[in-house]
């Protein structure tokens, strides 16, 4: 089995249902609509397309595209084709494009002509790799009229996404995602969560994620629901279709829950969520006090679960079950969890240790880096292979429930982006007159996280041109949002950064 047969149920059994609707609050009117058997057409068309202009089986090709239609089709085109996709952060510029694509050489690009002032900025050395950019706005040129492809073999241990993750060594690694992997996920969130044919999900969270990727558009479609897609997260509309009983499903990341809950305290008469089956979070630590708040305001619990990149969803709030705040509940079905101390060994409930987990839904392996992909495995006394989550958690005596604590590694989350400190680092150092640089996460309200840098610097530094500098080196949500300038580090005998001991930490 593969991922191409994700929807062949909901095809066979109710073709004409609404598969995916796509609309954008900043072109009222403009309502794009796919039932089960147009979406299915489309696919074979474009899957057509890219075979004849040459993607075979194991190609990687880049996804530089925001939230639309052909995001969905051309993704399952590729993947039933045996086609790797690569999706590209929308937000990243040109130093961390160029990586992505020269690391998994991908042979295409496929983007749109809303992001030409990003595409503007790439030189022939950035698509080296690059055979073919294609721009989905003209796609009807290159189409073609061939409306089905030749059958290609995809099997389950084939790769089917390369998702870069931000690395703690700087650089951002790419997690081989295979459609095993994706299917554990999605079959482990159908039985969880009670998908049904007839749900609706509301869904605005970025496809070049897991989170809007997998466990909102793949779910769908295997569920045989309804996806209404969006672009970006509009706090106005969201209240409108969720209120107006226009979806029974919504998932976001805490910054989004922050909003809404900002929003529906001060709203009278308070929207009608009668509709609403679930409202899920995660990719980020949502605080206690937001998910009793939303209750009050609502009458409806959160269900809180973790998941990861490299592992699709591990942990789950019970649907039917009590969802506790604070904990991410218990494994998802096939997957299983341990807690070990520092020498690997297993700790008991209560106490705090390293989230081990395996299961189908745990990747490959980082790409072309069996070093890095060593390190992220272990292997136990009955030779069973663990993945090291990086994350920090206990279980609760009473219930079961994993509490997650933190992270080993000083992995920074900003509204659901994921920011590696070192990455930013590196990147001032390479500016004149900064000697040294740590950067830390600071708590901020609406983005739960953002970076603050310390600096060492050789005489003084043009603060406006360092700000200029990282905008045109960096994604705009790793901006650091305050510098701060120290005579030296605090460092360990070792001559490690002690970052708890900077001034105002
Ligand atoms: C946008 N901005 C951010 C940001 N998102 N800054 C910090 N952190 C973020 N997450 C900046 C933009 O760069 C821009 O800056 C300004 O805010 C306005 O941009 P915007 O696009 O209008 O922002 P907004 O719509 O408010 O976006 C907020 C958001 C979005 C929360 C809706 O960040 C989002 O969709 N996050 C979800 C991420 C996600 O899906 N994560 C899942 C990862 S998978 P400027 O300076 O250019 O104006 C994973 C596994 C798992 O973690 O378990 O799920
Ligand atoms: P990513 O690499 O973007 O997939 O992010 C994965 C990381 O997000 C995990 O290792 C966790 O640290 C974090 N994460 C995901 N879900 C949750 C959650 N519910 N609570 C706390 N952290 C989470």
């Amino acid at each position: 089995m593969n991922l191409s047969t994700l929807f062949a149920i909901a095809l066979e059994h109710a073709p004409e249902k609404l598969a995916l609707e796509f609309a954008d609050a900043e072109q009222p009117g403009r309502v794009e609509k796919y039932t089960y058997r147009e979406l299915h057409a489309a696919v074979e068309r474009w899957a057509a397309a890219l075979q004849r202009i040459g993607l075979q089986k194991g190609d990687r090709i880049a996804f530089f595209l925001g939230n639309r239609p052909e995001f969905a089709i051309a993704y399952l085109a590729v993947i039933c084709l045996g086609g790797v996709m690569v999706p590209v952060n929308l937000r990243y510029r040109k130093r961390e494009i160029h990586h992505i694509l020269h690391d998994c050489t991908a042979k295409f690009l496929l983007t749109e002509a809303a992001q030409q002032p990003v595409l503007d900025e790439l030189e022939a050395d950035d698509l080296a790799a690059v055979e073919r950019v294609l721009l989905v706005d003209e796609a009807e040129s290159w189409l073609g009229a061939t409306v089905t492809p030749t059958p290609v073999l995809v099997q389950g241990e084939d790769l089917a996404l390369i998702m870069y993750t931000s690395g703690t060594t700087g650089r951002s690694k790419g997690a081989m995602i295979t459609h095993n992997n994706v299917l554990a996920t999605v079959t482990g969130l159908l039985s969880a969560w009670a998908w049904e044919r007839e749900d609706v999900i509301l869904l605005p969270l970025p496809l070049f994620h897991t989170h809007g990727l997998i466990v909102g558009l793949h779910c769908a479609l295997a569920a045989g629901a309804t996806t209404r897609l969006r672009p970006k997260f509009d706090l106005a509309e969201t209240l409108d279709v969720l209120g107006s009983g226009g979806a029974t499903l919504f998932f976001a990341v805490p910054t989004i829950y922050f909003r809404l809950v900002d929003a529906l305290r001060g709203m009278q008469p308070k929207p009608d969520f009668s509709r609403m089956r679930l409202f899920c979070a995660g990719s980020a630590p949502l605080p206690a006090e937001t998910h009793n708040e939303f209750e009050q305001l609502t009458g409806l619990r959160i269900l809180e679960r973790y998941g990861m990149t490299e592992t699709g969803m591990n942990f789950s709030n019970p649907y039917a079950g009590p969802r506790m705040a604070g904990t991410v509940g218990i494994p998802l079905p096939g997957v299983f969890g341990r807690i070990v101390d520092g020498q690997g060994n297993p700790v008991p409930p209560g106490v705090e240790g390293e989230l081990l987990v395996r299961g189908s839904n745990v990747f490959d392996g980082y790409w072309q880096d069996p070093e890095k992909t060593a390190a992220s495995f272990s292997t136990d006394a009955d030779g069973i292979r663990w993945f090291h989550t990086g994350d920090l958690a206990r279980q609760e005596p009473e219930t079961g429930y994993v509490t997650l604590l933190g992270r080993r590694h000083e992995l920074i989350i900003s509204g659901g982006f994921n920011i590696y400190p070192r990455e930013i680092e590196e990147m001032l150092c390479t500016f004149a007159g900064v000697a040294e640089a740590a950067v830390v996460g600071a708590p901020h309200p609406d983005w739960g996280e953002v970076p603050v840098a310390y600096l060492v610097c050789n005489g003084g530094v043009d603060e406006t041109a360092l700000v200029v500098y990282c905008r045109s080196q960096l994604a705009s949500f790793k901006l650091p949002r305050q510098f701060h300038y120290v005579e030296q580090l605090p460092r360990n005998a070792m001559g490690k950064v002690q970052k708890h001991l900077l001034p105002g930490r």
